[in-house]
């Protein structure tokens, strides 16, 4: 709260200056376009309509991000046939059929053939990247027509009701409705420390929810968000691009034949209470379903009653906690304790960069692993 206010009420210069060049973009865009649709404000119990919704998206009021930079398909043809090297082989050719010698133009089919490769591959390549990005588009909770369900961030209207809690990515800017949150604007802003936003503070897209959980409007979409404007948060597109990645990966390990096996019994994973870092985690569990355990990934921030209920639920014989955060050992340490409280309790193995070998030892963890690589040692031990 405290720092909500302080941020509000005496902002630093550099922040004022931001303030003032993007209420300048606001006016420049509304001057732009002065035909946009009657604003609807609506009621954040129950949202939009659906068609309201879907009519938003066709006035152009969706919110597509940023356009795609990738090369268009002319682009590519043009880029690999008017080279100067072809030119040269043209005007030999040419000279070639003028002195009626055509045994020698064999060098022209190689000519072809080297431009069709080279269209080939980056056409595939820009199907690949494409894919790529689909798989790592995030889902948001948005409610319409009174119900809360989720949707792909391309797919959100300006005005929508979303719902937003810890790890969420801000998709749009707009104010908060209802509740509270923390968010780190450090990638927006500059601003290192956590930032409290309660009923009516602005939340920038590009943002993340750091904790607490609230309802907002989305005034600003797509290209009129505000990181599409200041610039694109690399350490979010490079997580995002992890998660894509390991997806792949994931899906042609399995794909390979010995990548499935017979079902083992079930290990559970999480990422502890107030740590919303996933993507160690993550690796783990790609590598160790790809050797055959079946994995109940709880994801991350879980409560560790949470992650208790889980291994009773399943009876999982193997517990693996991940932890980011010297603040959020505590919370490590207070589910492995309850895990071993159980009447059966599982074997806990511990991980993620701020754990050491001797700090798992001292919670009462049955093992510590430095990476993906030993946490597979440590499950064919365990469970064979
Ligand atoms: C990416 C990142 C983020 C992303 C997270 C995206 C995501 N989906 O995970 C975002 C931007 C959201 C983020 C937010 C924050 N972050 Co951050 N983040 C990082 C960063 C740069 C990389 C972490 C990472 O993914 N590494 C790559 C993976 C592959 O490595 P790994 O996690 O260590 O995993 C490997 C092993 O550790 C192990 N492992 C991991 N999990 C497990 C689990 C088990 C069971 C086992 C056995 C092994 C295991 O195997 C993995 C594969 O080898 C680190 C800095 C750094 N260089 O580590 C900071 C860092 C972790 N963040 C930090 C902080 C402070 C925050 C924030 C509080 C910032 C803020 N002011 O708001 C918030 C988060 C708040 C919260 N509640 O969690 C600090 C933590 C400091 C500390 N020691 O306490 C770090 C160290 C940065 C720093 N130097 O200050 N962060």
């Amino acid at each position: 709260m405290a720092q909500s206010s302080q941020a509000q009420q005496a902002p630093p210069p550099k922040r004022g200056r931001e303030e003032k060049q993007r209420a300048r973009r606001r006016e420049e865009r509304a001057a732009r376009s002065p035909r946009e649709p009657e604003r609807i404000f609506p009621d954040p119990k129950t949202g939009l309509t659906a068609a309201q919704a879907a009519q938003l998206l066709e006035q152009g009021m969706g919110n597509e991000a940023v356009a795609s930079n990738a090369k268009s398909t002319g682009q590519i043809i043009r880029e690999n046939t008017l080279t100067f090297f072809n030119l040269v082989f043209v005007v030999l050719a040419a000279l070639l059929v003028l002195a009626g010698d055509f045994k020698d133009m064999m060098f022209l089919g190689i000519a072809i053939v080297n431009s069709l490769i080279g269209i080939v591959q980056q056409l595939r390549s820009r199907a690949t990247l494409e894919k790529l990005s689909l798989i790592s588009e995030a889902r948001v909770k948005v409610v319409r027509d009174g119900q809360l369900g989720t949707v792909p961030v391309h797919k959100l209207v300006r005005e929508d009701i979303v719902e937003l809690g810890a790890g969420d990515q801000i998709p749009a800017d707009g104010p908060v409705l209802s509740g509270q949150v923390t968010v780190n604007e450090a990638l927006i802003t500059g601003e290192a420390d956590p930032i409290t936003k309660d009923v009516g503070d602005e939340l920038l897209s590009g943002s993340f929810v750091v904790s607490g959980k609230c309802r907002a409007r989305l005034d600003r979409v797509g290209a009129d968000f505000e990181a599409g404007k200041v610039f694109l948060p690399q350490l979010i597109q490079a997580a995002g691009a992890a998660q894509a990645a390991f997806e792949v990966i994931r899906e042609q390990l399995s794909a390979r034949p010995g990548g499935e096996s017979a079902p083992k019994a079930p290990i559970v994973l999480a990422t502890v209470k107030g740590d919303i870092h996933d993507i160690g985690k993550n690796i783990v569990k790609v590598l160790l379903e790809n050797y055959g355990y079946p994995v109940i990934d709880l994801g991350k921030d879980v409560e560790p009653a949470a992650v208790v209920e889980a291994a009773k639920r399943h009876a999982a014989p193997l517990v693996g906690l991940s932890a980011l955060m010297t603040t959020t050992l505590p919370a490590m340490e207070e589910t492995t304790r309850l895990l071993k409280a159980l009447p059966n309790p599982p074997v806990v193995w511990v991980g993620g960069a701020v754990v050491t070998p001797e700090y798992a030892r001292s919670i009462g963890a049955d093992y510590y692993a430095r990476d993906a690589k030993q946490s597979v040692e440590i499950a064919k031990k365990v469970l064979g």
